[in-house]
């Protein structure tokens, strides 16, 4: 089993629970974000790479302390937005929107802001929607289950 992890995530995704993430460091748009995330799946040729989507207090708080570390700063995009419908909250990824963790007063659209990141504040990963053409680092989550079938040939 040494190495399973891996394996299920290669470097320089990290492993949490079932899925993998990608923490890149060079700031971008969040529409740019999302394509380099989907570009990862034809590299690997796996489907389903997106920019993050968090789904509890637990994810949210691996996300937030891994880009800390990653990025020395919590603000990055997550796969959250308002685009296609004003108060109408997706994620990228297609999964359901059963959690948030936005900052007290967000998300305030101010601008029309429908991107959403995560604030670089110690109360771990507070939520903001933002102009989404500003640049920030980002995250990419794919599930692990996607590699398992090579993982334990060698
Ligand atoms: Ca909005
Ligand atoms: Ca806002």
């Amino acid at each position: 089993m040494v190495g399973a992890t891996s394996c299920l995530c290669p470097t320089p995704w990290v492993p949490f629970r079932d899925y993998c993430y990608r923490f890149e460091r060079q700031a971008t748009t969040f529409h740019n974000a999302e394509e380099i995330c989907q570009s990862y799946s034809q590299m690997d040729d796996v489907s389903d790479s997106h920019l993050v989507s968090v789904h509890d207090t637990e994810e949210g708080s691996f996300l937030f302390d891994t880009s800390v570390e990653i990025f020395g700063t919590g603000d990055s995009w997550i796969g959250l937005n308002d685009i296609q419908e004003e108060g109408h909250f997706v994620w990228t990824d297609g999964s359901a929107y059963d959690y948030s963790n936005f900052n007290p007063s967000e998300p305030n659209n101010l601008n029309n802001e429908d991107c959403i990141h995560m604030l670089n504040k110690r109360t771990a990963g507070l939520w903001n929607d933002k102009l989404c053409t500003v640049l920030k680092p980002f995250v990419c989550k794919r599930a692990q289950w996607q590699w398992a079938n090579n993982c334990y040939l060698n």
